[in-house]
């Protein structure tokens, strides 16, 4: 692939038009129409209905009666947003009036391994580097300012979909920046509950993205905090974030994972494996064992974890080996959480909050509970728990013996 074919260096006059979104995406599907009649030549209708939706959506964004945002009463505040399984620092209970948090992320593109044994790799579509994207974080009544960039020596063009978000493709209408571009949008977390956000930057390019890696969460606390049933508080002690991603990646005739020099030239091969539905790695983190081994997750007894699970693309079903979901928000905040719960539901498309108190030291893993998927495929994360061992909760009684018959 040479940037020549990537729509994102063809100059156009759109900057002149107001938000400049319409022929974006316009262009967008232009651009990826383009691409997909060099390398996959049946993508052209799907792009074409796509084009249509973008337009539509953008249209309505540009509508210009619209009034200004009342921003007074709002406090800016910078988020430093931090790579997965980290979460940024935040406050569980907001403090004072609303804010606008102010956040950068770059759309980078970068060859990574996804499993060393087999040295099969992904040039990966990503949000500031990591697979899943950052998580962000606000209360319910925030806005969430973001610059997105996309660095001038980046092969595709690239925008963010909110799910959090209300209007305009979720920002993807407003934020499509090609190499060399920035956009900054400004959105209001109305929902609290944690969301998944993507790329999407039209027609085929939608799922080749979100399925090489760019998508991650936002979590929007309600302002007093995360409470159970009965309106008791309930608070955690970390957070571990784990995004789930499928990845479809060619194999040669024989078998073997197959190398690319730049990002954008597996597009037809990998439209032709993701056409399959069968994924070849489940992985949490971008990377079979990203969070197992030296890259394990800690925690001691006593301590909460809040576990967010992010999957953009396919369901899921997250159980931790030993323990349970004691609280699990599968669908939002505003209801109250699921209690005690041994295995939960990740949908496609969707970030999940699950809450533990380790009671006892080891490791534990965290699945997906599709075992051919956690086990085969590598969606399997380790926490390692220290403290003092619970005989009340467990004992081995009898040790492995032979027995006479
Ligand atoms: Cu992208």
């Amino acid at each position: 692939m040479t940037k020549s074919i990537n729509p994102g260096t063809a100059k156009t006059s759109r900057r002149n038009v107001l938000w400049g979104s319409v022929l974006a995406g316009a262009a967008a599907m232009t651009g990826a129409g383009a691409m997909s009649a060099v390398r996959a030549p049946r993508m052209t209708g799907i792009n074409a209905s796509s084009a249509k939706l973008y337009k539509a959506a953008a249209e309505k964004a540009v509508e210009t009666t619209a009034k200004p945002a009342n921003l007074s009463g709002y406090t800016r505040v910078k988020q430093e947003l931090v790579a997965p399984p980290f979460a940024p620092a935040h406050e569980q209970v907001a403090t004072g009036g609303p804010k606008i948090i102010e956040i950068t992320m770059e759309t980078t593109e970068r060859l990574m391994v996804v499993d060393e044994d087999t040295g099969a790799s992904v040039w990966a579509l990503t949000f500031n580097g990591s697979v899943p994207g950052p998580l962000i974080i606000c209360h319910e009544g925030d806005m969430v300012e973001l610059t997105l960039r996309n660095p001038a020596d980046s092969m595709m063009e690239h925008n963010i979909d909110f799910h959090a978000s209300t209007g305009a493709l979720g920002g993807g209408g407003l934020t499509h920046v090609y190499p060399g571009e920035e956009a900054v949008l400004r959105w209001k977390a109305t929902k609290p509950g944690c969301f998944t956000y993507h790329c999407a930057p039209g027609g085929a390019m939608i799922p080749y993205h979100v399925a090489h890696g760019m998508n991650g969460a936002v979590m929007v606390l309600p302002r007093d905090g995360l409470k159970d049933k009965d309106g008791n508080p309930l608070r955690y002690d970390s957070i571990a974030y784990i995004g789930e991603q499928d990845y479809y990646l060619p194999k040669d005739e024989n078998g073997e994972y197959k190398y690319y020099e730049t990002a954008g030239d597996d597009y037809a091969d990998s439209i032709e494996a993701m056409r399959t539905l069968t994924p070849t790695h489940c992985v949490f983190n971008g990377a079979v064992g990203a969070l197992t081994g030296e890259n394990a997750l800690r925690a001691k007894v006593g301590e909460t974890v809040l576990m967010i699970h992010n999957q953009a693309n396919r369901d899921s079903r997250p159980h931790l080996i030993g323990g349970h979901g004691n609280y699990v928000w599968e669908a939002s905040f505003t209801e109250s959480p699921m209690q005690d719960m041994e295995t939960w539901f990740v949908r496609g498309g969707c970030a999940v909050a699950a809450m533990y108190t380790f009671e006892q030291p080891g490791v534990y893993a965290y699945v997906n509970h599709n075992l051919i998927e956690g086990v085969l495929l590598g969606a399997t994360a380790h926490f390692v728990v220290d403290g003092e061992w619970d005989n009340e909760l467990m004992e081995q009684v009898v040790a492995p013996r032979a027995f006479s018959t």
